[in-house]
């Protein structure tokens, strides 16, 4: 695989793991980084099931790599955020279900990148902000569109507006990650969780990946058709019958609290 240094990529057996690997600028993305995250996303290794997002270093990412603004005019800046778009729908919609590991800063950028992962795990030593306002500028990379959508827009125009920073616990509660871990533990939960996803079927989590976010996105008529039509293909789908089987055969794990 063609990965710029500031990426690397191994697999443990069906789990890849995907690191930023800039520490030295806090893994702070060039536009190389983004546009290789979307190809890899865009194609991920075949036979790999969830991947692991993680970082080098104490932080996860200080975002938009702000020493290549100063030569921007506007149309290089629109051509950059419409490559971080892309870059992060192809991590979003793609096949293989991603486990963000977030740790030190997670900002302006870098939350946007976890903010298309399907699930965060965000050590105690996170923290979160967008301190656009500051820098003079705006979320270019789906960030209005995704990180309201996990904590509301109330908040997300609060830490445009006056760069507030949540730490991991406060940002947990409010949902910018769904797990909580001690410092050094996040990649060993991001495992197990990854482990966890491979074990379902493809096709549900393909379903979930692909339906979950565009049905939120749609009308109430829509969404539930959308539902109707995806729950059809699982169902008739052979693992989904003999997943069910194993079920009420007695062969498959109970729902336990
Ligand atoms: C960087 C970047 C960066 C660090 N672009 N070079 N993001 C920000 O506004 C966050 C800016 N960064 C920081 O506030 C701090 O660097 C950190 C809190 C992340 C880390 O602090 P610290 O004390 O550990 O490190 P440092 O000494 O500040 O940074 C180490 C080096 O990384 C240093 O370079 P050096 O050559 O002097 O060693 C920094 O200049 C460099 N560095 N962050 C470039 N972001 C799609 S639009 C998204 C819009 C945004 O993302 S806006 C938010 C941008």
């Amino acid at each position: 695989m063609d990965l710029p240094p500031s990426l690397v990529y191994y697999d443990q057996g069906e789990i890849g793991i995907l690191e930023l690997n800039r520490p030295e600028k806090r893994n702070a993305l060039d536009d190389d980084t983004v546009v290789a995250l979307g190809a890899f996303f865009s194609e991920p290794p075949a036979g790999v099931r969830a991947i692991v997002l993680d970082a080098a270093g104490d932080h996860f990412s200080a975002g938009l790599d702000l020493s290549r603004v100063g030569a921007w005019d506007a149309a290089d800046g629109l051509a950059s955020s419409q490559r971080w778009h892309r870059a992060f729908e192809a991590l979003e919609f793609g096949r293989v279900p991603v486990v963000a590991v977030l740790k030190g800063a997670v900002i302006g950028g870098g939350l946007e990148l976890a903010a298309a992962a399907h699930v965060r795990v965000a050590e105690a030593s996170a923290y979160f902000a967008l301190p656009e306002g500051q820098r003079g500028i705006f979320v270019g990379g789906g960030g209005s569109v995704r990180i309201p959508r996990l904590v509301g827009t109330s908040r997300v125009m609060d830490m445009l507006l006056t760069g507030r920073v949540y730490d991991a616990a406060g940002a947990v509660e409010l949902g910018f990650a769904q797990y909580l871990v001690e410092n050094g533990n996040g990649r060993a939960r991001a495992l197990e969780l990854a482990q966890t996803i491979a074990a379902n079927s493809a096709l549900s989590n393909f379903a979930v990946l692909q339906g979950l976010p565009r049905i939120a996105d749609m009308p109430r008529a829509g969404g539930f058709f959308a539902e109707a039509a995806i729950a059809a293909v699982t169902q008739a789908s052979p693992e989904a019958k003999q997943r069910i089987g194993d079920f009420l055969a007695k062969r498959a794990k109970k729902v336990r609290p």
